[in-house]
Protein backbone atom coordinates (compact mmCIF):
# COMPACT_ATOMS: atom_id res chain seq x y z
CA UNK A 1 0.00 0.00 0.00
CA UNK A 2 0.99 3.46 -1.24
CA UNK A 3 0.13 7.06 -1.43
CA UNK A 4 -0.23 7.69 -4.92
CA UNK A 5 2.04 10.36 -6.23
CA UNK A 6 1.80 12.30 -9.32
CA UNK A 7 -0.18 15.52 -10.06
CA UNK A 8 -3.12 13.27 -11.60
CA UNK A 9 -4.69 10.37 -11.57
CA UNK A 10 -6.62 8.77 -13.82
CA UNK A 11 -9.39 6.55 -12.84
CA UNK A 12 -12.70 4.71 -14.90
CA UNK A 13 -16.03 4.76 -13.48
CA UNK A 14 -17.96 1.73 -14.07
CA UNK A 15 -21.61 2.34 -13.73
CA UNK A 16 -23.21 -0.76 -13.65
CA UNK A 17 -26.44 0.26 -11.90
CA UNK A 18 -28.15 0.62 -8.31
CA UNK A 19 -30.19 2.73 -5.97
CA UNK A 20 -26.81 5.77 -6.88
CA UNK A 21 -28.26 6.44 -10.05
CA UNK A 22 -31.85 5.27 -9.97
CA UNK A 23 -35.34 7.06 -10.61
CA UNK A 24 -38.68 6.88 -9.33
CA UNK A 25 -40.47 6.00 -11.97
CA UNK A 26 -44.53 4.86 -10.97
CA UNK A 27 -43.67 4.76 -7.25
CA UNK A 28 -40.69 2.30 -7.68
CA UNK A 29 -37.01 2.56 -8.20
CA UNK A 30 -35.33 1.68 -11.37
CA UNK A 31 -31.78 2.09 -13.00
CA UNK A 32 -31.50 5.73 -14.56
CA UNK A 33 -29.23 6.52 -17.18
CA UNK A 34 -26.99 9.36 -17.73
CA UNK A 35 -25.27 9.35 -14.39
CA UNK A 36 -22.88 10.98 -15.92
CA UNK A 37 -24.69 14.48 -16.99
CA UNK A 38 -25.98 14.19 -13.17
CA UNK A 39 -22.11 14.50 -11.72
CA UNK A 40 -21.55 17.00 -14.08
CA UNK A 41 -23.47 19.35 -12.81
CA UNK A 42 -22.47 19.08 -9.09
CA UNK A 43 -19.50 20.92 -8.50
CA UNK A 44 -17.74 18.43 -5.80
CA UNK A 45 -17.83 16.27 -8.78
CA UNK A 46 -16.49 18.08 -11.42
CA UNK A 47 -14.75 21.15 -12.01
CA UNK A 48 -16.12 22.63 -15.49
CA UNK A 49 -12.92 25.39 -15.36
CA UNK A 50 -10.16 23.13 -15.09
CA UNK A 51 -12.06 20.41 -17.68
CA UNK A 52 -12.24 23.08 -20.81
CA UNK A 53 -8.33 24.34 -19.70
CA UNK A 54 -7.11 20.92 -20.31
CA UNK A 55 -9.82 20.15 -22.94
CA UNK A 56 -11.16 16.39 -21.27
CA UNK A 57 -13.74 14.77 -23.32
CA UNK A 58 -17.52 14.55 -22.71
CA UNK A 59 -17.49 11.48 -20.42
CA UNK A 60 -14.62 12.75 -18.51
CA UNK A 61 -15.45 14.55 -15.50
CA UNK A 62 -12.58 16.14 -12.78
CA UNK A 63 -12.69 16.55 -9.22
CA UNK A 64 -11.66 20.17 -7.63
CA UNK A 65 -7.56 19.78 -6.50
CA UNK A 66 -7.41 17.66 -3.69
CA UNK A 67 -5.49 19.11 -0.48
CA UNK A 68 -2.16 17.47 -1.75
CA UNK A 69 -3.46 19.58 -4.94
CA UNK A 70 -3.75 16.21 -7.14
CA UNK A 71 -6.24 16.03 -9.44
CA UNK A 72 -8.82 12.51 -9.72
CA UNK A 73 -9.42 12.50 -13.31
CA UNK A 74 -12.45 10.25 -13.92
CA UNK A 75 -14.08 8.58 -17.23
CA UNK A 76 -17.47 7.24 -16.50
CA UNK A 77 -18.40 4.11 -18.36
CA UNK A 78 -22.09 3.73 -18.19
CA UNK A 79 -22.96 -0.19 -18.85
CA UNK A 80 -25.38 -1.33 -20.97
CA UNK A 81 -27.94 -2.90 -19.87
CA UNK A 82 -27.94 -1.35 -16.26
CA UNK A 83 -28.70 -3.72 -13.26
CA UNK A 84 -30.80 -3.48 -10.11
CA UNK A 85 -27.89 -5.52 -8.72
CA UNK A 86 -30.50 -8.49 -7.08
CA UNK A 87 -30.52 -9.45 -10.94
CA UNK A 88 -26.52 -9.56 -11.33
CA UNK A 89 -25.02 -13.22 -11.62
CA UNK A 90 -21.46 -13.81 -11.48
CA UNK A 91 -21.43 -13.70 -15.43
CA UNK A 92 -22.00 -9.67 -15.02
CA UNK A 93 -19.18 -9.72 -12.48
CA UNK A 94 -16.73 -11.62 -14.82
CA UNK A 95 -17.83 -9.08 -17.73
CA UNK A 96 -16.72 -6.16 -15.10
CA UNK A 97 -13.35 -7.68 -14.72
CA UNK A 98 -12.74 -7.89 -18.04
CA UNK A 99 -13.43 -4.40 -18.69
CA UNK A 100 -11.02 -3.60 -16.21
CA UNK A 101 -9.04 -5.74 -17.54
CA UNK A 102 -9.15 -4.20 -21.41
CA UNK A 103 -8.59 -0.31 -19.76
CA UNK A 104 -6.21 -1.75 -16.74
CA UNK A 105 -3.00 0.27 -18.39
CA UNK A 106 -4.99 3.25 -18.92
CA UNK A 107 -6.13 3.93 -15.55
CA UNK A 108 -4.45 4.52 -11.68
CA UNK A 109 -7.54 2.98 -9.98
CA UNK A 110 -11.43 1.84 -10.83
CA UNK A 111 -14.62 2.73 -9.08
CA UNK A 112 -17.37 0.30 -9.64
CA UNK A 113 -20.95 1.84 -8.73
CA UNK A 114 -22.92 -1.31 -8.06
CA UNK A 115 -26.12 -1.88 -6.39
CA UNK A 116 -26.06 -2.82 -2.83
CA UNK A 117 -28.01 -5.50 -2.53
CA UNK A 118 -25.60 -8.06 -4.24
CA UNK A 119 -22.41 -6.20 -3.42
CA UNK A 120 -20.67 -7.83 -1.15
CA UNK A 121 -21.00 -11.28 -4.00
CA UNK A 122 -20.19 -8.55 -6.04
CA UNK A 123 -16.34 -7.42 -4.45
CA UNK A 124 -15.91 -10.73 -3.63
CA UNK A 125 -16.18 -12.65 -7.18
CA UNK A 126 -13.85 -9.94 -8.53
CA UNK A 127 -11.37 -10.67 -5.88
CA UNK A 128 -11.10 -13.96 -6.62
CA UNK A 129 -11.38 -13.31 -10.31
CA UNK A 130 -8.88 -10.36 -11.09
CA UNK A 131 -5.29 -12.43 -10.70
CA UNK A 132 -2.30 -10.48 -10.13
CA UNK A 133 -4.27 -7.10 -9.33
CA UNK A 134 -1.70 -4.21 -8.36
CA UNK A 135 -3.96 -1.65 -7.88
CA UNK A 136 -6.77 -0.18 -6.72
CA UNK A 137 -10.46 -1.22 -7.20
CA UNK A 138 -13.67 -0.26 -5.36
CA UNK A 139 -17.06 -1.00 -5.29
CA UNK A 140 -19.61 1.85 -4.22
CA UNK A 141 -22.86 2.36 -4.60
CA UNK A 142 -25.73 4.26 -2.40
CA UNK A 143 -28.87 3.45 -0.05
CA UNK A 144 -30.71 6.88 -2.04
CA UNK A 145 -30.28 8.16 -5.26
CA UNK A 146 -27.55 10.63 -5.56
CA UNK A 147 -29.57 13.21 -7.14
CA UNK A 148 -32.26 13.76 -3.95
CA UNK A 149 -31.51 15.64 -1.46
CA UNK A 150 -30.86 13.78 1.20
CA UNK A 151 -28.01 10.95 -0.08
CA UNK A 152 -25.45 8.67 1.15
CA UNK A 153 -24.30 8.61 -2.47
CA UNK A 154 -22.34 11.74 -2.94
CA UNK A 155 -20.72 10.93 -0.05
CA UNK A 156 -19.59 7.37 -1.05
CA UNK A 157 -18.91 7.99 -4.48
CA UNK A 158 -16.85 11.25 -3.62
CA UNK A 159 -15.16 9.04 -1.15
CA UNK A 160 -14.55 6.42 -3.57
CA UNK A 161 -13.02 8.32 -6.00
CA UNK A 162 -10.64 9.95 -3.45
CA UNK A 163 -9.42 6.83 -2.22
CA UNK A 164 -8.68 5.17 -5.63
CA UNK A 165 -6.98 8.33 -6.52
CA UNK A 166 -4.49 9.23 -3.78
CA UNK A 167 -3.82 5.35 -2.61
CA UNK A 168 -2.34 2.30 -4.21
CA UNK A 169 -4.19 -0.50 -2.48
CA UNK A 170 -3.73 -3.64 -4.51
CA UNK A 171 -6.88 -5.08 -3.34
CA UNK A 172 -10.72 -5.51 -4.28
CA UNK A 173 -12.40 -2.86 -1.70
CA UNK A 174 -15.77 -1.97 -1.02
CA UNK A 175 -16.60 2.22 0.06
CA UNK A 176 -19.66 2.97 2.23
CA UNK A 177 -20.19 5.30 4.93
CA UNK A 178 -16.61 6.29 5.00
CA UNK A 179 -15.02 2.85 5.93
CA UNK A 180 -13.10 0.87 3.32
CA UNK A 181 -13.51 -3.01 3.53
CA UNK A 182 -11.79 -5.56 2.00
CA UNK A 183 -14.28 -6.78 -0.79
CA UNK A 184 -13.93 -10.18 0.51
CA UNK A 185 -14.68 -9.60 4.32
CA UNK A 186 -17.98 -6.80 3.55
CA UNK A 187 -21.45 -8.09 3.95
CA UNK A 188 -24.70 -5.75 3.74
CA UNK A 189 -26.63 -5.70 7.11
CA UNK A 190 -29.11 -3.26 7.16
CA UNK A 191 -32.03 -2.13 4.47
CA UNK A 192 -31.85 1.38 5.04
CA UNK A 193 -29.67 2.81 7.29
CA UNK A 194 -26.82 4.86 5.24
CA UNK A 195 -24.53 2.37 7.59
CA UNK A 196 -24.68 -0.59 5.39
CA UNK A 197 -22.02 -3.13 5.07
CA UNK A 198 -20.22 -3.95 8.14
CA UNK A 199 -16.85 -6.07 7.83
CA UNK A 200 -17.65 -8.50 11.16
CA UNK A 201 -14.38 -10.32 11.46
CA UNK A 202 -11.80 -7.87 9.83
CA UNK A 203 -11.75 -4.42 10.68
CA UNK A 204 -11.56 -1.79 7.66
CA UNK A 205 -8.99 -1.12 5.72
CA UNK A 206 -9.43 2.16 6.13
CA UNK A 207 -11.48 4.58 7.94
CA UNK A 208 -12.11 8.35 6.66
CA UNK A 209 -13.04 11.39 8.68
CA UNK A 210 -10.99 14.61 8.66
CA UNK A 211 -7.92 12.36 8.35
CA UNK A 212 -8.04 9.12 6.08
CA UNK A 213 -6.43 6.11 9.05
CA UNK A 214 -5.00 3.22 7.09
CA UNK A 215 -4.88 -0.11 8.59
CA UNK A 216 -1.61 -0.88 6.89
CA UNK A 217 -1.08 -4.35 9.00
CA UNK A 218 -4.30 -5.18 7.38
CA UNK A 219 -3.68 -4.31 3.27
CA UNK A 220 -2.21 -6.84 1.48
CA UNK A 221 0.91 -6.49 -0.70
CA UNK A 222 0.13 -7.27 -4.32
CA UNK A 223 -0.27 -10.30 -6.08
CA UNK A 224 1.97 -11.58 -8.27
CA UNK A 225 4.15 -9.63 -10.67
CA UNK A 226 2.86 -10.58 -14.27
CA UNK A 227 0.33 -9.20 -15.84
CA UNK A 228 -3.37 -8.77 -14.82
CA UNK A 229 -5.47 -11.68 -15.79
CA UNK A 230 -9.32 -12.72 -15.49
CA UNK A 231 -10.05 -16.03 -14.54
CA UNK A 232 -13.12 -16.29 -16.42
CA UNK A 233 -13.57 -19.92 -16.63
CA UNK A 234 -15.89 -19.84 -13.26
CA UNK A 235 -18.40 -22.39 -12.52
CA UNK A 236 -21.99 -21.73 -11.72
CA UNK A 237 -23.31 -24.41 -10.87
CA UNK A 238 -22.97 -24.01 -7.09
CA UNK A 239 -25.88 -23.47 -4.40
CA UNK A 240 -25.84 -21.76 -1.10
CA UNK A 241 -28.62 -23.24 1.23
CA UNK A 242 -28.92 -22.59 4.88
CA UNK A 243 -29.88 -25.22 7.23
CA UNK A 244 -32.72 -24.43 9.95
CA UNK A 245 -34.02 -26.29 12.40
CA UNK A 246 -35.78 -29.61 11.37
CA UNK A 247 -34.93 -29.85 8.16
CA UNK A 248 -35.85 -32.57 6.43
CA UNK A 249 -33.32 -34.86 4.03
CA UNK A 250 -35.79 -34.36 1.20
CA UNK A 251 -34.94 -31.10 -0.27
CA UNK A 252 -31.52 -31.39 0.68
CA UNK A 253 -31.50 -34.33 -1.81
CA UNK A 254 -33.47 -32.65 -3.96
CA UNK A 255 -30.81 -29.61 -3.14
CA UNK A 256 -27.32 -31.70 -4.03
CA UNK A 257 -28.41 -33.48 -7.16
CA UNK A 258 -26.52 -32.67 -10.70
CA UNK A 259 -25.49 -30.64 -11.92
CA UNK A 260 -24.68 -29.21 -9.00
CA UNK A 261 -20.93 -29.36 -8.37
CA UNK A 262 -20.34 -27.53 -4.74
CA UNK A 263 -22.51 -26.01 -2.24
CA UNK A 264 -21.75 -23.66 0.38
CA UNK A 265 -23.96 -24.86 3.68
CA UNK A 266 -24.82 -22.12 5.73
CA UNK A 267 -24.67 -24.33 9.46
CA UNK A 268 -25.80 -23.26 12.94
CA UNK A 269 -23.48 -21.54 15.42
CA UNK A 270 -19.63 -22.46 14.71
CA UNK A 271 -20.67 -24.77 11.91
CA UNK A 272 -22.92 -27.19 13.38
CA UNK A 273 -26.05 -28.91 12.03
CA UNK A 274 -28.38 -31.36 12.80
CA UNK A 275 -27.33 -34.96 13.36
CA UNK A 276 -30.41 -37.06 12.13
CA UNK A 277 -29.00 -39.64 10.52
CA UNK A 278 -31.01 -39.07 6.90
CA UNK A 279 -30.16 -35.67 6.99
CA UNK A 280 -25.82 -36.68 7.92
CA UNK A 281 -26.58 -39.70 5.03
CA UNK A 282 -27.47 -37.20 2.24
CA UNK A 283 -24.31 -34.93 2.56
CA UNK A 284 -22.39 -37.54 3.00
CA UNK A 285 -23.89 -39.42 -0.19
CA UNK A 286 -23.21 -36.25 -2.17
CA UNK A 287 -19.77 -35.33 -0.92
CA UNK A 288 -18.79 -38.87 -2.13
CA UNK A 289 -20.00 -38.72 -5.48
CA UNK A 290 -17.40 -35.60 -5.67
CA UNK A 291 -19.95 -32.50 -4.45
CA UNK A 292 -17.86 -30.19 -2.78
CA UNK A 293 -19.88 -28.94 0.58
CA UNK A 294 -17.72 -25.65 1.96
CA UNK A 295 -19.78 -24.98 5.34
CA UNK A 296 -19.47 -21.91 6.70
CA UNK A 297 -21.55 -20.32 9.87
CA UNK A 298 -24.86 -17.99 9.80
CA UNK A 299 -23.82 -16.05 12.14
CA UNK A 300 -22.52 -12.40 11.59
CA UNK A 301 -19.46 -13.00 13.40
CA UNK A 302 -17.09 -16.18 14.45
CA UNK A 303 -15.76 -19.14 12.77
CA UNK A 304 -16.56 -22.66 12.57
CA UNK A 305 -14.28 -24.66 15.06
CA UNK A 306 -14.51 -28.47 15.27
CA UNK A 307 -15.69 -28.46 18.83
CA UNK A 308 -19.00 -29.68 19.30
CA UNK A 309 -20.16 -33.23 18.31
CA UNK A 310 -22.55 -31.51 16.02
CA UNK A 311 -20.09 -30.07 14.06
CA UNK A 312 -20.71 -30.75 10.10
CA UNK A 313 -17.77 -33.21 10.48
CA UNK A 314 -20.38 -35.83 11.68
CA UNK A 315 -21.52 -35.60 7.51
CA UNK A 316 -18.13 -36.66 6.66
CA UNK A 317 -14.05 -35.46 6.55
CA UNK A 318 -14.77 -34.48 3.03
CA UNK A 319 -16.82 -31.33 4.20
CA UNK A 320 -14.00 -28.01 4.21
CA UNK A 321 -13.99 -25.65 7.11
CA UNK A 322 -14.74 -22.16 5.65
CA UNK A 323 -13.74 -20.60 9.20
CA UNK A 324 -14.70 -16.86 9.02
CA UNK A 325 -15.70 -16.30 5.74
CA UNK A 326 -18.56 -14.78 4.51
CA UNK A 327 -21.17 -16.74 2.75
CA UNK A 328 -20.92 -14.39 0.08
CA UNK A 329 -17.13 -14.69 -0.48
CA UNK A 330 -17.64 -18.82 0.33
CA UNK A 331 -19.77 -19.09 -2.77
CA UNK A 332 -17.50 -16.85 -4.95
CA UNK A 333 -13.86 -18.55 -4.20
CA UNK A 334 -16.12 -22.35 -4.33
CA UNK A 335 -16.77 -21.19 -8.14
CA UNK A 336 -13.67 -19.69 -8.75
CA UNK A 337 -11.66 -23.10 -7.71
CA UNK A 338 -14.45 -25.42 -9.27
CA UNK A 339 -13.18 -23.66 -12.28
CA UNK A 340 -9.95 -24.01 -12.05
CA UNK A 341 -8.59 -27.03 -14.67
CA UNK A 342 -6.91 -29.61 -14.04
CA UNK A 343 -7.60 -30.03 -10.49
CA UNK A 344 -8.51 -33.17 -7.92
CA UNK A 345 -11.36 -33.03 -5.77
CA UNK A 346 -8.69 -33.31 -3.45
CA UNK A 347 -6.86 -30.24 -5.09
CA UNK A 348 -10.14 -28.11 -4.98
CA UNK A 349 -10.90 -29.05 -1.36
CA UNK A 350 -6.83 -28.22 -0.34
CA UNK A 351 -7.19 -24.91 -2.67
CA UNK A 352 -10.67 -24.05 -0.49
CA UNK A 353 -9.16 -24.90 2.70
CA UNK A 354 -6.45 -22.10 2.02
CA UNK A 355 -7.15 -18.36 2.87
CA UNK A 356 -6.65 -17.23 -0.65
CA UNK A 357 -7.46 -13.80 -0.65
CA UNK A 358 -7.34 -12.78 2.40
CA UNK A 359 -11.19 -14.04 2.91
CA UNK A 360 -10.88 -16.00 6.00
CA UNK A 361 -8.86 -16.28 9.36
CA UNK A 362 -7.10 -19.93 9.63
CA UNK A 363 -6.60 -20.48 13.34
CA UNK A 364 -3.24 -19.80 15.07
CA UNK A 365 -1.01 -23.12 15.00
CA UNK A 366 2.59 -23.05 16.07
CA UNK A 367 4.24 -23.13 12.96
CA UNK A 368 6.51 -26.14 13.19
CA UNK A 369 9.90 -25.76 11.19
CA UNK A 370 9.95 -25.55 7.95
CA UNK A 371 9.90 -28.31 5.99
CA UNK A 372 13.63 -28.00 4.82
CA UNK A 373 15.12 -28.62 8.54
CA UNK A 374 18.12 -30.32 10.71
CA UNK A 375 20.08 -32.95 9.23
CA UNK A 376 18.23 -33.00 5.71
CA UNK A 377 18.96 -29.09 5.44
CA UNK A 378 22.71 -29.61 6.18
CA UNK A 379 23.25 -32.83 3.82
CA UNK A 380 20.93 -30.76 1.30
CA UNK A 381 23.31 -27.99 1.13
CA UNK A 382 26.11 -29.34 2.16
CA UNK A 383 25.64 -31.32 -1.12
CA UNK A 384 24.20 -28.82 -3.35
CA UNK A 385 26.77 -26.41 -2.77
CA UNK A 386 29.78 -28.21 -3.46
CA UNK A 387 29.03 -28.56 -7.17
CA UNK A 388 30.82 -27.63 -10.14
CA UNK A 389 32.02 -23.50 -10.13
CA UNK A 390 29.09 -23.25 -12.33
CA UNK A 391 26.76 -23.60 -9.80
CA UNK A 392 28.11 -20.07 -8.61
CA UNK A 393 25.13 -18.22 -9.39
CA UNK A 394 22.49 -20.44 -8.33
CA UNK A 395 24.51 -20.60 -4.74
CA UNK A 396 24.69 -17.09 -5.02
CA UNK A 397 20.91 -16.89 -5.34
CA UNK A 398 20.12 -19.68 -2.87
CA UNK A 399 22.23 -18.67 -0.07
CA UNK A 400 20.42 -16.27 1.85
CA UNK A 401 17.16 -18.36 1.49
CA UNK A 402 18.97 -21.09 3.14
CA UNK A 403 20.22 -18.58 5.54
CA UNK A 404 16.67 -18.02 6.10
CA UNK A 405 16.06 -21.65 6.35
CA UNK A 406 18.16 -22.47 8.96
CA UNK A 407 17.71 -19.70 10.91
CA UNK A 408 14.03 -20.48 10.67
CA UNK A 409 14.60 -23.65 11.63
CA UNK A 410 16.27 -23.38 14.24
CA UNK A 411 19.06 -25.36 13.17
CA UNK A 412 21.74 -24.00 15.32
CA UNK A 413 24.15 -27.08 14.73
CA UNK A 414 24.15 -25.86 10.90
CA UNK A 415 24.98 -22.65 12.00
CA UNK A 416 27.92 -23.67 14.26
CA UNK A 417 28.95 -25.99 11.29
CA UNK A 418 29.26 -23.75 8.62
CA UNK A 419 32.63 -23.90 8.42
CA UNK A 420 32.78 -27.71 7.36
CA UNK A 421 31.10 -27.04 4.38
CA UNK A 422 33.75 -25.50 3.27
CA UNK A 423 34.18 -22.31 0.89
CA UNK A 424 31.05 -22.48 -0.26
CA UNK A 425 29.45 -21.60 2.83
CA UNK A 426 31.74 -18.71 3.54
CA UNK A 427 29.35 -16.63 2.95
CA UNK A 428 26.56 -17.30 5.88
CA UNK A 429 29.22 -16.23 8.11
CA UNK A 430 30.55 -12.99 9.05
CA UNK A 431 28.78 -9.87 8.06
CA UNK A 432 26.98 -11.65 5.33
CA UNK A 433 24.94 -13.02 8.40
CA UNK A 434 22.54 -9.85 7.15
CA UNK A 435 21.88 -11.18 4.16
CA UNK A 436 18.67 -10.47 2.47
CA UNK A 437 16.14 -13.40 0.67
CA UNK A 438 13.87 -12.21 -1.82
CA UNK A 439 11.55 -10.85 0.79
CA UNK A 440 14.43 -8.69 2.43
CA UNK A 441 14.06 -11.29 5.25
CA UNK A 442 17.50 -11.56 7.04
CA UNK A 443 18.11 -14.22 9.16
CA UNK A 444 17.16 -12.62 12.37
CA UNK A 445 14.05 -12.11 10.71
CA UNK A 446 13.58 -15.46 10.21
CA UNK A 447 14.93 -17.05 13.27
CA UNK A 448 12.34 -14.58 15.38
CA UNK A 449 9.54 -15.48 13.28
CA UNK A 450 9.85 -19.06 13.80
CA UNK A 451 10.55 -18.56 17.99
CA UNK A 452 14.06 -19.73 17.87
CA UNK A 453 15.86 -17.98 21.01
CA UNK A 454 19.18 -19.47 20.22
CA UNK A 455 19.79 -19.04 16.67
CA UNK A 456 18.18 -14.75 17.62
CA UNK A 457 21.13 -14.55 20.22
CA UNK A 458 23.76 -16.55 18.68
CA UNK A 459 23.18 -13.69 15.63
CA UNK A 460 22.66 -10.66 17.92
CA UNK A 461 25.83 -11.44 19.78
CA UNK A 462 27.58 -11.97 16.48
CA UNK A 463 26.48 -8.38 15.99
CA UNK A 464 23.77 -8.16 13.12
CA UNK A 465 21.34 -5.58 12.81
CA UNK A 466 18.48 -5.61 15.28
CA UNK A 467 16.30 -3.02 13.36
CA UNK A 468 16.86 -4.83 9.50
CA UNK A 469 13.63 -3.92 8.07
CA UNK A 470 12.04 -6.63 5.04
CA UNK A 471 10.79 -5.36 1.69
CA UNK A 472 7.26 -4.95 3.81
CA UNK A 473 9.00 -2.60 6.32
CA UNK A 474 8.49 -4.90 8.81
CA UNK A 475 11.12 -5.65 11.64
CA UNK A 476 12.06 -9.19 13.48
CA UNK A 477 10.42 -7.08 16.95
CA UNK A 478 7.32 -6.79 14.78
CA UNK A 479 7.08 -10.95 13.26
CA UNK A 480 8.04 -11.96 17.07
CA UNK A 481 5.24 -9.69 18.43
CA UNK A 482 2.88 -11.59 16.28
CA UNK A 483 3.95 -14.92 16.69
CA UNK A 484 3.72 -14.56 20.28
CA UNK A 485 7.50 -15.08 20.98
CA UNK A 486 8.05 -13.53 24.36
CA UNK A 487 11.32 -15.26 25.07
CA UNK A 488 12.47 -13.42 21.33
CA UNK A 489 10.95 -10.60 22.37
CA UNK A 490 12.89 -10.00 25.50
CA UNK A 491 16.39 -10.67 23.69
CA UNK A 492 15.71 -8.45 21.35
CA UNK A 493 14.65 -5.70 23.39
CA UNK A 494 17.52 -6.21 25.60
CA UNK A 495 19.73 -5.93 22.19
CA UNK A 496 17.79 -2.55 21.56
CA UNK A 497 14.92 -3.23 19.39
CA UNK A 498 11.97 -1.03 19.21
CA UNK A 499 8.95 -0.97 17.21
CA UNK A 500 9.18 1.91 14.77
CA UNK A 501 6.83 4.85 15.22
CA UNK A 502 4.64 3.56 12.05
CA UNK A 503 4.21 0.01 13.89
CA UNK A 504 3.59 1.69 16.77
CA UNK A 505 0.72 4.15 15.70
CA UNK A 506 -0.14 0.36 13.60
CA UNK A 507 -0.87 -1.29 17.41
CA UNK A 508 -4.05 0.40 18.03
CA UNK A 509 -6.15 -1.51 15.76
CA UNK A 510 -4.41 -5.18 16.30
CA UNK A 511 -4.50 -4.34 20.18
CA UNK A 512 -8.65 -4.10 19.91
CA UNK A 513 -8.29 -7.07 17.65
CA UNK A 514 -6.80 -9.06 20.57
CA UNK A 515 -8.99 -7.49 23.25
CA UNK A 516 -12.12 -8.42 21.03
CA UNK A 517 -10.70 -12.09 20.94
CA UNK A 518 -9.43 -12.51 24.44
CA UNK A 519 -6.28 -13.12 23.62
CA UNK A 520 -4.09 -11.87 26.56
CA UNK A 521 -0.58 -13.74 25.04
CA UNK A 522 -1.20 -11.46 22.01
CA UNK A 523 -1.60 -8.37 23.85
CA UNK A 524 1.21 -9.82 26.27
CA UNK A 525 3.83 -9.49 23.41
CA UNK A 526 2.65 -6.03 22.34
CA UNK A 527 3.01 -4.55 25.60
CA UNK A 528 6.26 -6.41 25.76
CA UNK A 529 7.66 -5.25 22.42
CA UNK A 530 6.84 -1.14 24.18
CA UNK A 531 3.47 -0.13 22.86
CA UNK A 532 1.15 1.83 24.54
CA UNK A 533 -1.94 -0.83 25.21
CA UNK A 534 -4.25 2.28 25.84
CA UNK A 535 -3.45 3.26 22.24
CA UNK A 536 -6.77 3.90 20.32
CA UNK A 537 -8.13 1.61 17.51
CA UNK A 538 -9.61 2.86 14.28
CA UNK A 539 -12.68 3.78 15.97
CA UNK A 540 -11.55 5.49 19.15
CA UNK A 541 -12.08 3.08 21.32
CA UNK A 542 -8.85 1.52 23.21
CA UNK A 543 -8.44 -2.43 23.95
CA UNK A 544 -9.94 -1.49 27.57
CA UNK A 545 -13.24 -0.25 26.32
CA UNK A 546 -13.10 -3.32 23.78
CA UNK A 547 -13.09 -5.78 26.39
CA UNK A 548 -15.74 -4.17 28.21
CA UNK A 549 -18.05 -4.25 25.66
CA UNK A 550 -17.09 -7.54 25.02
CA UNK A 551 -17.04 -8.52 28.72
CA UNK A 552 -14.15 -9.58 29.29
CA UNK A 553 -13.12 -9.44 32.82
CA UNK A 554 -10.21 -11.16 32.11
CA UNK A 555 -8.26 -9.28 29.57
CA UNK A 556 -9.33 -6.27 31.49
CA UNK A 557 -8.16 -7.11 34.46
CA UNK A 558 -4.64 -7.63 32.90
CA UNK A 559 -5.01 -4.55 30.45
CA UNK A 560 -4.97 -2.43 33.82
CA UNK A 561 -2.75 -4.62 35.00
CA UNK A 562 -0.07 -4.17 32.49
CA UNK A 563 -0.67 -0.56 31.74
CA UNK A 564 -0.56 0.26 35.51
CA UNK A 565 2.98 -0.20 35.27
CA UNK A 566 3.47 -4.00 35.74
CA UNK A 567 6.97 -5.70 35.99
CA UNK A 568 8.59 -7.53 33.27
CA UNK A 569 8.22 -10.67 35.42
CA UNK A 570 4.27 -10.65 34.90
CA UNK A 571 2.67 -13.07 32.69
CA UNK A 572 5.99 -13.35 30.71
CA UNK A 573 5.89 -16.97 29.35
N1 LIG B 1 -31.94 -2.81 -5.14
C1 LIG B 1 -30.82 -1.93 -5.16
C2 LIG B 1 -29.69 -2.66 -5.88
O1 LIG B 1 -29.06 -3.48 -5.30
C3 LIG B 1 -30.43 -1.56 -3.77
C4 LIG B 1 -29.38 -0.48 -3.65
O2 LIG B 1 -28.55 -0.28 -4.52
N2 LIG B 1 -29.37 0.24 -2.58
O3 LIG B 1 -29.47 -2.43 -7.04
Amino acid sequence: MSRATGPERRLLAIYTGGTIGMRSEQGVLLPGRGLANVLRTLPMFHDEAYAQACGLPEDTLVLPPTHANQRVIYTVLECQPLFDSSDMTITEWVQIAQTIETHYEQYHGFVILHGTDTMAFAASALAFVLENLQKTVILTGSQVPIHALWSDGRENLLGALLMAGQYVIPEVCLFFQNQLFRGTRGTKVDTRRFAAFRSPNLPPLAVVGADVIINRELVRRARGQGRLVVCGGVERDVGLPRLYPGIPATPVRAFLQPPLKGVVTETFGSGNGPTKPDLLQELRAAAERGLIILNCTHCLQGSVTSHYAAGMAAAGAGIVSGFDVTSEAALAKLSYVLGRPGLSVDGRKELLARDLWGEMTLPAVDEGPPPLCGSTLRLGVAQFLSLSQESDAVRDTLTPSLACAAARAGDLQAWQSLPQWGHVLASLQGTDLSLEDFNGQTPLHAAARGGRAGVVAMLLQKGVNVDARDEDGLSSLLLAVRGRRPSVIGLLRAAGACLSPQELEEAGTELCRLASRADGEGLQAWWQAGADLGRPGYDGRSALLVAEAAGNLEVMRQLQYLQGGAGGLALVG
